[in-house]
């Protein structure tokens, strides 16, 4: 029975059925009981596979197509009617071509199925940063993971009550035939659609459709921002916090950082880490002339290669219940799950993310086609569940960000950590971002490429305007959060990381914050911004083996602190290439200022 009086909503799931005609229809409310059912009839089918309910509780493993395990960045479109306003990055299509296409695809694809509507809230619901959306499906995969990363229910349609705008999603998995793939947005009429996948970021319309792709687009407009971001805080000892963002791309360490747990002698100290969220962010401008930060997602959707006891603690904790993991190892001895890098002991009896018996024998960690979980495989797991979570998670009014911190997978050239000399300067250093690409995509791995703000998928516009917005946003924050880089995955000539990262990150963050203060500590001042003096970074008690035998030590730090005038003179004119060939003219007249200072700087 519909849920809502609302109009809007009724026609948008009478015209789904219309186009899908699924046999059934199906409002979730919410309820346990009704999500419990769903549970037990994924189970029966096979869509889910039951795991150890005494060692993980109420958790499942489901196995996705071997041809849909990632995002696909050539099938997503953006489409705007006029081509320039998706921008030089996106791909575009014609609207009335995308609706045409799309239907033609859908038409009659339920037939036989169920189609639920899932309404839900990004962000808590009443506050002033939420938004409603509205999801049909015919996945219950999809309401299953949607119920964890998002708020789910009655209480979102309530919110929006008889004549309340939301944003459409139609998800239809069809035949999850890739050549007929297509992850459709319409920022101009509040529309997702994706047809032929049944895969995490493709079809949880929720995450990078809407808090990404359409809010970006809304955020442009109406003067806030939507990022691909973490949300952490940091508790000092003497009990202040403050709050930090950062963008790195997928699969660079935004999970990690958000719950990161402090080397010892800084948590005797009492330095303590809270998560607010590990991968958007909404950004406000506050009254108080700073910027506040909420996460509007519910849940984590997170990696799970490499990640273990103790490269991300918290991460694990968040697993052990209630959680769907999507395309890692099952390990039959016990029924619960496993993925490399989980154990150093490779379990004996495992079936791998396509269903085959795997080989502990056959497996080499430099052939990915003989792992056991793919490297993309993933947890989808409740936020409460973190033993970090932050008290303000569920705050409507978000957090105030104190520091914007910038970051890509580069093995040369980017230093381990600079500091932007100002806003603006801070916006060019995120549009000129480069990070070498990884699974959480389709096509190949390893690839340098640029991406701005770690926003090159996300973005759901004209990337020019989007750094125009950031520019506009500087002016109008008073206090606005200090701009920093990092880069975790520095490699020395043996392809060794010459950094430890993880919790050690922590003495990264530590510099960062004193750069905050009001009287912040001195650092040197370079062609690309301010770097650290090497005695301001803490490296005791400091146990990290770069290759064999060989100790991260004060040189190891300050080598990978050296900012190459040469290799960063290259950058700049890599730099404007990208500006001038692929970006082009909407590109706002300070960031070529920052660009040209650059060049400038590194000719000294
Ligand atoms: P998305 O969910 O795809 O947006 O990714 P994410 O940015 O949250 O990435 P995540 O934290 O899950 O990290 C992905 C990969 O980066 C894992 O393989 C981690 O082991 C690795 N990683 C994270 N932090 C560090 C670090 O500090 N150093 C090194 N060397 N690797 C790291
Ligand atoms: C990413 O790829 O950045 C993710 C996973 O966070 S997905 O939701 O699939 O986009
Ligand atoms: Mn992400």
């Amino acid at each position: 029975m519909a849920l809502t009086k609302n109009k809007k909503v009724l026609d948008f799931v009478a015209a789904s059925a219309e186009l899908a005609q699924p046999d059934k229809i199906v409002w979730i409310d919410g309820s346990e009981t009704q999500i419990n059912a769903l549970k037990k009839e994924a189970v029966t089918s096979g869509e889910l596979i039951k795991l150890n309910q005494n060692l993980l509780p109420d958790c499942y493993l489901h196995r996705t197509k071997v041809n849909d395990v990632a995002r696909v960045e050539d099938r997503t479109f953006i489409c705007t009617k006029n081509k320039e306003d998706a921008g030089p990055i996106n791909y575009w299509m014609d609207p009335n071509q995308a609706y045409e296409l799309c239907n033609e695809i859908a038409r009659g694809s339920m037939k036989g199925r169920t189609m639920y509507v899932i309404p839900y809230s990004m962000g808590v619901v009443g506050s002033d940063f939420a938004k409603i959306g509205i999801e049909v499906t015919d996945s219950i995969y999809v309401v299953l993971n949607m119920n964890i990363m998002t708020r789910v229910g009655k209480q979102c349609l309530d919110a929006l009550g008889k004549e309340g705008d939301f944003i459409k999603g139609f998800h239809a998995k069809c035949d999850v035939d890739a050549d007929k793939r297509y992850i459709m947005h319409f920022p101009e009429d509040n529309t997702i659609i994706s047809v032929n996948s049944a895969y995490g970021g493709n079809v949880l319309l929720g995450k990078k459709c809407f808090a990404l792709r359409i809010a970006s687009y809304l955020g442009k407009n109406e003067g806030w921002m939507a990022e691909h971001m973490l949300i952490l805080g940091v508790t000092f000892p003497d009990k202040t916090k403050k709050y930090i963002a950062a963008a790195f791309p997928s699969a660079c360490g935004k999970t990690n950082l958000a719950m990161l747990i402090p080397p010892k002698h800084y948590k005797e100290a009492g330095y303590e880490i809270e998560t607010v969220g590990d991968d958007i962010a909404w950004i406000r401008v506050g009254e108080d002339g700073r910027l506040w930060a909420v996460n509007p997602e519910n849940g984590f959707f997170g990696v799970a290669p490499g990640t273990n006891e103790h490269s991300n603690y918290n991460a694990l904790q968040s697993t052990k219940r209630g959680t769907i993991f999507t395309n890692v190892a099952l390990n039959t001895d016990d029924m619960t799950v496993w993925w490399e890098g989980l154990s150093k002991e490779l379990p004996e009896h495992c079936i791998d993310w396509t269903g085959k018996p795997w080989n502990p024998a056959k497996f080499d960690k430099k052939d990915k086609s003989t792992c056991s979980a793919h490297p993309n495989s993933r947890f989808t797991a409740p936020a409460e569940n973190c033993p970090c979570i932050s008290p303000e998670f569920n705050s409507k009014t978000g957090v105030p960000l104190s520091a914007i911190i910038f970051g890509g997978r580069r093995a040369s050239t980017t230093p381990l950590v600079y500091q932007s000399r100002d806003w603006n300067h801070g916006v060019f250093i995120g549009s000129a971002m480069s990070s070498e690409t990884t699974a959480a995509a389709t096509g190949a791995t390893g690839v340098l490429r640029h991406d701005p703000m770690a926003m090159k998928p996300f973005t759901g516009y004209h990337m020019g305007d989007y750094f125009a917005h950031w520019v506009e946003m500087g002016k109008k924050v008073k206090n606005p959060p200090k701009i920093f880089n990092v880069n975790w995955f520095r490699t020395d000539e043996n392809g060794n990381f010459m950094w430890p990262g993880f919790g050690d990150n922590m003495r990264v963050l530590e510099w960062i914050l004193k750069r905050c203060d009001e009287n912040p500590i001195d650092a040197v001042e370079t062609a690309i911004g301010y770097v650290p003096n090497p005695d301001d970074i803490d490296i005791s008690e400091l146990d990290y083996e770069i290759c064999k035998g060989k100790k991260f030590d004060k040189a190891a730090l300050a080598e990978i602190l050296t900012v190459d005038k040469e290799k960063w003179s290259k950058e700049a004119e890599e730099i404007e290439g990208y500006y001038n060939g692929t970006i082009g003219s909407r590109i706002p007249k300070e960031l070529w200022d920052c660009l040209e200072t650059l060049k400038k700087n590194c000719k000294k």
